[in-house]
């Protein structure tokens, strides 16, 4: 299938003659095209083939050294108005970007191939789905958007002669943080990415596409791009509820949209849609509807174990791209909290020999795996539906050892509101730079809005009057510790109780105790049957207190502060109104 878009054809004409490829290889997403980038990666060691009885399909890569997370200071939001990059993206006048790294592309695929990827966020044909063209001289890259995007043929097929495509231009270039940058043009639906290969900075319909010139477009066009992962849960009476839950990256939002229930709740099923990202459109019912806009998994291996994740381990048996993880000598892969001894010597993410007491980390720490969505044991029969699943509920999270109880419901849509722009984490690995840091970051999407965040609350606002009937807004926070630093609460499959509880609020089945920052569960409206867990743990995991929480107000008020004047006053008044009742409350 032949690409027949002349405006498409115009543009790739113009970057191939910007970049200078030696050659220009139109991608048909095909299983031969796949086998064959294979084979070329592996004899330039771009791939290293893993142990195919054991893995088939599956392959290793290592990114440089310099190259292993997102690089958050080097993205930027190019709009012709800095205002409207807002205070929290880092903005650069679009003739600027255009030139600077027009200056660095300008010759820089000669001698290599640029390869011209038509691709697809959601399905064919649904309401829902954008279409991206990535020119990129990375075969790295093209076979990950064969996993992570439904690509060639078929996206060139929705293309067709005039549809809007995103436009994605990748270089490695000399892979030079010095010269590194991620560039969105929100307003010429384009995005520029040199000198990186690490997938949140190169698998353009990710990041770059699916949130931040997604938002953009939401906020154009009425819909909603989020940092969510999407999950269904089925209850023993059969019916299934949908919940979209955002949590910055690396705080479990796999392991939640994989979540395997604890046996006591053996008459419970868990449906994974997705784990990263929701489209989310107002239904004919009224309702709000989600998409998955991707076709696979971009997952931290670190910590993913049969424990942890096992669906994730299934699904990464075969067909799997792993990214700077150990490689053992049996060529099969490792990594740390895998829960399997690790292997008696291997080549460490650096590719250096490594032993278990040579005290590195054999696996980055932001190590990874792109996996197909479909060969996940818990995939929903529904996660490609075009008219995507109903929400029930939306969960704002983060990682917090201190302050957020377990679960608590907002008041309604406009305090959601508030409690999503307030919410907080300790930054992890996946993003450079220090880690354990409790940074603001509203609604998961500090690093992924694609414009001024303020204006993205009042769309948030906006969406809320419109949508007929919400879904209702919690927050959890599964990482609660005491003052030892010990985890309360057991996590991982376990979750599934708060999951249950936020069911019953949406059926109206389940108590809640009203406290200054929202609706948290009566100690017997918990399903806790089956767990053991103390009653001074359950205390400490639902405390509400009055003085920490005012102090929590101080920093929010700081993050606040610089949307100036553009902060919704909506939000000010939910703020005052928190302080107000934190001021009456005695606990
Ligand atoms: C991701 C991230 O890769 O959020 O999903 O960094
Ligand atoms: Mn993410």
């Amino acid at each position: 299938m032949e690409i027949r878009h002349k405006e498409a054809l115009a543009w790739i004409e113009e970057m191939a003659s910007l970049c200078e490829p030696d050659e220009v290889v139109f991608c048909d997403g095909s299983l031969e095209e796949k086998r064959r980038l294979e084979e070329e990666c592996f004899k330039t060691g771009e791939l290293i083939e893993l142990n195919q009885e054991k893995l088939p399909g599956c392959a290793l890569h290592r990114t440089a050294r310099n190259d292993v997370a997102r690089t958050e200071h080097l993205t930027f939001i190019c709009t012709r108005n800095p205002h409207d990059a807002g205070p929290t993206n880092n903005w650069m006048d679009p003739q600027e970007a255009y030139s600077k790294v027009g200056g660095m592309f300008k010759g820089s695929m000669r001698g290599r191939t640029m390869y011209v990827v038509p691709f697809l966020m959601g399905t064919p044909g649904s309401p829902f789905t954008k279409i991206g063209i990535e020119l990129t001289d990375s075969k790295y890259v093209v076979l990950n958007m064969r996993i992570m995007t439904r690509m060639g043929d078929v996206a060139a097929r929705e293309l067709g002669t005039d549809r809007t495509f995103t436009k994605c231009l990748h270089g490695k270039g000399e892979l030079d943080i010095e010269r590194r940058f991620i560039l969105h043009f929100p307003e010429d639906n384009t995005i520029w990415s040199y000198g990186s290969g690490y997938g949140g900075n190169v698998l353009l319909g990710k990041k770059c596409l699916s949130l931040r010139i997604a938002s953009y477009l939401g906020l154009l066009e009425g819909w909603m791009a989020e940092h969510m992962l999407i999950v269904g849960v089925e209850t023993p009476d059969g019916e299934v509820h949908y919940i979209c839950g955002a949590f910055p990256s690396a705080c479990g939002k796999t392991n939640l949209a994989m979540l395997v229930p604890p046996k006591s709740m053996s008459g419970y099923k868990v449906w994974t849609v997705g784990d990263d990202i929701a489209w989310l459109r107002i239904g004919p019912d009224g309702r709000l509807w989600a998409v998955n806009p991707e076709s696979g998994f971009f997952g931290v291996a670190p910590y993913t174990s049969y424990k942890t994740n096992p669906n994730a381990m299934e699904t990464i048996k075969k067909n799997t791209i792993f990214t700077n993880v150990l490689l053992t000598p049996d060529k099969t892969v490792w990594w740390e909290g895998m829960d399997v001894d690790p292997p008696a010597e291997g080549i460490d993410w650096k590719g250096e020999p490594w032993t278990p007491q040579s005290g590195e980390p054999g696996a980055h720490p932001n190590a990874r795996f792109t996996a197909p969505a479909a060969q996940c044991p818990s995939i929903s029969p529904h996660w490609e539906d075009p008219q995507g699943v109903p929400i029930s509920a939306i969960l704002f999270g983060g990682r917090r050892a201190r302050l957020a109880p377990l679960v608590y419901e907002a008041f309604n849509w406009q305090h959601g509101t508030f409690v999503g722009a307030t919410m907080a984490s300790e930054t992890t690995a996946a993003q450079s730079g220090a880690v354990g840091v409790v940074r603001r970051d509203p609604m998961a999407m500090l690093p992924f809005c694609g414009y001024n965040m303020a204006r993205y609350f009042r769309h948030w606002l906006d969406m809320g009057s419109r949508i007929p009937n919400p879904p209702k807004i919690f927050h959890v926070n599964w990482f609660r510790k005491d003052p030892d630093g010990r985890f309360l609460w057991p996590g991982y499959g376990e979750n599934l109780r708060a999951l249950d509880w936020i069911i019953r609020r949406c059926k109206n089945e389940a108590d809640a105790q009203e406290t200054p920052i929202g609706l948290i569960p009566t100690k017997n409206s918990l399903n806790l049957e089956g767990l053991s867990i103390s009653d001074e743990d359950l205390d400490q995991l639902l405390e509400v207190k009055a003085d920490p929480w005012v102090e929590e107000l101080e920093s929010m008020q700081k993050f606040f502060d610089q949307f100036g004047y553009d902060l919704p006053e909506e939000l000010v008044e939910e703020q005052q109104a928190l302080k107000n009742r934190l001021g009456e409350w005695k606990a």
